[in-house]
Order: C-alpha cells, then sequence, then structure tokens
C-alpha cells in the first residue's frame, strides 16, 4: 500500500478510547464550578496561569522572529496542570521535567529573568546558558531538571523517590511527561520499581494526545495511559487538564497519600496543546488529524477562561483586574526580554567547567 492510500486508511479509523468525553473538546468546556474553595488560592492560580501563558507567548514571538534559536516545546493550552500540582510541592521534593517544561519551572517559582535568559542562551540563564530551553533547572525551588529524552528523568526522579525514602524525609519525587513516554520501556520499569518499594513517587502524564505530530490513536491502542498505573498496582486518578480545581484536587490527595508512606501515585490529566509540537506555529498543517476544526475546538476549553469566568461570575475578579494584571505581565516580559540580551554570553573557556569524572577507585 503506498504512503497516500495508507494515511486515507488511518484517518478514517475512529479515534477513542477509555478517556471518551474527557478527549472531546466539546465537551467540559463549562466555566469552573467554584464552591468551598479558597478564593486566593484560586486567584493565584489564576495569575500563575496567565504568567506561564505570558512567557510562553513571547517565546514564541522571539522563535518567530528568530531572535532566539534553541529549539523550544511551548505548553499553551496545558498551563493548568503545572498550575494545579505545584502548589502542593515544597522546594525539599524533587520535581523532573521534559522538552516541554517551562510551566512546571515557573509553576514551581522560578525565576522569569533566568528562564528568559536561559533560552537566549546568556550566562545568567538556569542552567548558565550551557542547556536553553529543554535543560531547565532550579535545585532551590526542588526543580531538579528537565531533558528531552522522552522518558529520561522519570527513572531519575524515581530515584529521588527511594532516596526520600531511604533518609526518612518526607519529600516525594515527581515525574512531568507526556503521554509519548508511554511508549518508553523505562516508564513500565520505573512503575513496577515504585510500586513495588512503596516509594513516594508522583507520576504525571500530560495527556495532550499527540507525540510530536501523531495522536494517541494512531500510536496505542486505548487514549488513556491510566491502564499502565492499574497493571502496576498503582493509584490512579484520570481528570480535565484543562480544569485547575481537578489537578488540584487529585495531586492533593496523592502527594499526601506518597508523602504519608502509603506508595506512589499516577495523575494523567488530559490537556491539548494550542502550539505546534516545537516552534512558535500551530502547525496545524503538518499533524495526523490535528485540523483546524480541533485546534479550535479545545480552545474554546481554556484552563484560562474557565476559571476567570467563573471567578468573575462571583464577583472576585474582574474583567478590568484581569487586564490589568496582563498589563503587569507585559511589563515583566519586557523588561525581562531586555535584560536577556543585554545579558553576557558565557564564555567559551567555560565549557569545561563543570565537567567532571569520577576516578575508578
Ligand atoms: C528517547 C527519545 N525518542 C524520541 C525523541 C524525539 N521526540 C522528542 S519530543 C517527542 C514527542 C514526545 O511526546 P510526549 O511525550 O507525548 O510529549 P509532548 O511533546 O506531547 O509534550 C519525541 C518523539 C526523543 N527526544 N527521545
Amino acid at each position: 500500500m503506498d504512503a497516500a492510500k495508507l494515511m486515507e486508511k488511518i484517518q478514517v479509523e475512529e479515534f477513542g478510547g477509555e478517556l471518551g468525553d474527557l478527549a472531546n473538546p466539546q465537551k467540559y468546556r463549562q466555566n469552573l464550578s467554584i464552591h468551598n474553595q479558597d478564593m486566593n488560592k484560586l486567584i493565584i492560580q489564576l495569575e500563575k496561569m496567565l504568567l506561564i501563558r505570558a512567557v510562553e507567548e513571547s517565546i514564541a514571538e522571539l522563535v518567530l522572529s528568530k531572535e532566539v534559536n534553541c529549539p523550544c516545546h511551548l505548553s499553551v493550552g496545558q498551563e493548568a496542570i503545572a498550575v494545579g500540582i505545584a502548589q502542593h510541592l515544597t522546594s525539599h521534593d524533587r520535581a523532573f521535567g521534559n522538552h516541554r517544561s517551562h510551566s512546571h519551572y515557573l509553576a514551581m517559582g522560578g525565576n522569569v529573568d533566568s528562564l528568559f535568559a536561559e533560552v537566549f542562551g546568556k550566562k545568567t540563564g538556569c542552567s548558565m546558558g550551557m542547556g536553553g530551553s529543554m535543560h531547565l533547572f532550579s535545585g532551590d525551588i526542588g526543580f531538579h531538571g528537565s531533558v528531552p529524552i522522552v522518558a529520561g528523568t522519570i527513572p531519575v526522579a524515581v530515584g529521588a523517590a527511594l532516596s526520600a525514602k531511604l533518609s526518612g524525609s518526607n519529600a516525594v519525587g515527581i515525574a512531568f511527561f507526556g503521554d509519548g513516554a508511554c511508549e518508553e520501556g523505562v516508564l513500565h520499569e520505573s512503575l513496577n520499581f515504585a510500586s513495588v518499594m512503596k516509594l513516594p513517587m508522583i507520576f504525571v502524564v500530560e495527556n495532550n494526545l499527540y507525540s510530536s505530530h501523531m495522536d494517541i490513536g494512531l500510536r496505542q491502542p486505548n487514549d488513556s495511559t491510566a491502564r499502565f498505573a492499574k497493571a502496576h498496582h498503582i493509584e490512579y486518578r484520570v481528570v480535565d487538564g484543562n480544569d485547575v480545581i481537578a489537578v488540584d484536587n487529585a495531586a492533593s490527595y496523592l502527594i499526601a497519600k506518597a508523602r504519608a508512606g502509603e506508595g506512589p501515585g499516577f495523575l494523567e490529566a488530559v490537556t491539548y496543546r494550542w502550539l505546534g509540537h516545537v516552534g512558535g506555529n500551530a502547525d496545524i498543517d503538518v499533524g495526523v488529524r490535528r485540523s483546524p476544526s480541533e485546534l479550535a475546538n479545545w480552545k474554546e476549553r481554556d484552563p484560562v477562561a474557565r476559571l476567570f469566568r467563573a471567578l468573575e461570575d462571583k464577583h472576585i475578579y474582574s474583567a478590568s483586574m484581569f487586564q490589568g494584571y496582563k498589563d503587569y505581565l507585559d511589563d515583566l516580559m519586557k523588561s525581562a526580554i531586555k535584560k536577556a540580551k543585554q545579558d553576557p554570553w558565557p564564555h567559551p573557556e567555560f565549557l569545561y567547567e563543570n565537567v567532571y569524572y569520577a576516578k575508578a577507585i
């Protein structure tokens, strides 16, 4: 069968699985339902999501204008996951990310100037300009690194959880990764080890239904990744990843359980990225089934707008407060970008620093 015929066959096959409505952008569009939540916390969550979006939209522009040259994977549309989880983490925990980790770094309190400096490759960057967008680090806040090797940080986070358990601390290890990482063997080894050792480990799958340009229906027999947790006897939750309250509740439960020594947790948060796999474009032309209408539909399930409208309905956050905060962020972005551009490059000699080897005994 030639490639065109194969693609035609693929296009007509039904996409679906256990996620059901959670994977349907026509559903879960309503404003978040606010009942007894702490309103201050919700405002902080809204503003954190706005910060992440402002940073990533600015980076998208810088990539498109070719002012930034390192590959940048943006998570615009996915902000609620990092924000809903990060508030349950402390600087003693050990969090790890992947190639799409600006949101994790920022949600945990990472410095904005240092992030921009890093994507510009400057010495003042959070990885001293040596890593770029896909290698972020901020140990002081508990963010112990992102790397682009898909699933690469998962066993490292499990090691951190083992260390926490052995040292008797109540810290957790946590790894953020995508649905594509569930196709790597090391995820399954990590789940097994964490389960059998009852480690304080949290696995977070940001299931945005795509790995690079291919949707999950073409890669896996089921669109829900939680079945892997089930297979390893790990307690899991599957939530609307565009609902920060749902993420918050699930994370609160699983993290508290892990801290109490009751073993690992697995959180599958269903979401969608608004931009292409890498860079600042929407890339609707290169995707398999990633059509303009699918993207437009998912934009109706915007995690920011759904929380803002709910707070507005309750007269807790007004349109002018929203605009005021966005204006404040605009200024913050301008000053961070200006500073990053003026900051120094690392000296070539710096390549030899931080390189070490262990001598065999
Ligand atoms: C081990 C490995 N295989 C392949 C790649 C190429 N690659 C980079 S990102 C990516 C897609 C990952 O998809 P997912 O884990 O779902 O995360 P998302 O990009 O959707 O956030 C792939 C295949 C890689 N970086 N590492």
